[in-house]
């Protein structure tokens, strides 16, 4: 499939998508995000990945939703369409996928950026990442998950200040405050991302595909049924073949072969 806005590739068990419009910052417009949802259905269903990565450029993934496009919309298109054109296919996308979804972050994250990447399942960053919801600048809000997922990974007092002053974070802030999983040096985050997604893949898949589900359950579940979920999901990994081949392997002292992956 050929995209205008994002490159696709396949490569070891990983997808990767590179958001592609260097000229307006990675701006999300229409068609951009339309074809992130696309890119991520049509990774979710190749049974050659196993893991997908989303990166942008070395100067900036996304500085937000394309305001000259966006600028002209009335409040009762956005309404009756429910902002789908711009976020629905992308967002949905991005929360439905079972497969594992990392941001590699380097540069600019702001706004429907940030929002894209605070999607993802976690998010690597360059030591030159800055995050940040600076609608407030524009005289609006975040609109794809800032206030909700922003509160959630950092807390209360630091979201609700980036959120009403548009303040950036850096990324050693951002590590600081559970925001990203962790930090490398800029020209290698690339490689660290793509050998961390790569290392997913090779994993039992059913086996990733229960944690991811699990770990978002603590997210959104209270902590009984999630302690339940989880109990019930570890006990299910014993039916599967590459479990019993996994702890074969390692009474064996030999490399496991998983046959799911
Ligand atoms: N939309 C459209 N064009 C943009 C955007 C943007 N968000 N950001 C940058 N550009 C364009 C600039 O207009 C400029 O184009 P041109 O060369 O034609 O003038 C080019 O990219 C380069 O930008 P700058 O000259 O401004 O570059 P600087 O290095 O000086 O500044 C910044 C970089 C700080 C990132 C600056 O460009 C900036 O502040 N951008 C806007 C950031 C912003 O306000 N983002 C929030 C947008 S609103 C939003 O995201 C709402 C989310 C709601 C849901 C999400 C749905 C997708």
């Amino acid at each position: 499939m050929s995209y205008e806005c994002i490159l696709v590739d396949v490569k070891d068990g990983v997808g990767t998508i590179t958001l592609n419009r260097p000229k307006v910052m990675n701006a999300l417009n229409v068609t951009l995000t339309r074809e992130v949802g696309e890119a991520i259905d049509t990774l979710e269903a190749d049974d050659a990945v196993g893991c997908i990565l989303l990166t942008g450029g070395d100067q900036v993934f996304a500085a937000g939703a394309d305001i000259k496009e966006m600028k002209d919309q009335s409040f009762v298109d956005l309404y009756q369409k429910d902002f789908p054109y711009i976020q629905r296919d992308c967002w949905r996308a991005i929360d439905d996928a079972r497969k594992p979804v990392i941001a590699a972050v380097a540069g600019f994250a702001l706004g429907g950026g940030c929002e894209m990447v605070m999607a993802c399942d976690f998010i690597i960053a360059a030591d030159n990442a800055k995050f940040g919801q600076p609608e407030i600048g524009i005289g609006t809000m975040p609109g794809a998950g800032g206030t909700q997922r922003l509160t959630k990974a950092i807390g209360k007092a630091k979201a609700m200040e980036m959120c009403l002053s548009g303040r950036m974070m850096d990324a050693e802030e951002a590590e600081r405050s559970g925001l990203v999983s962790r930090i490398v040096a800029a020209e290698e985050l690339l490689e660290a991302a793509f050998k961390t997604a790569r290392k997913i893949a090779s994993n039992s898949r059913p086996a990733v595909t229960y944690i991811k589900e699990a770990v978002n359950m603590a997210v959104d579940a209270n902590l009984r049924d999630g302690l339940r979920f989880e109990r019930r999901a570890f006990e299910a990994t014993f039916a599967f073949e590459d479990c019993k081949e996994g702890m074969a392997a390692f009474a064996e002292k030999r490399k496991p072969e998983f046959k799911h992956r």
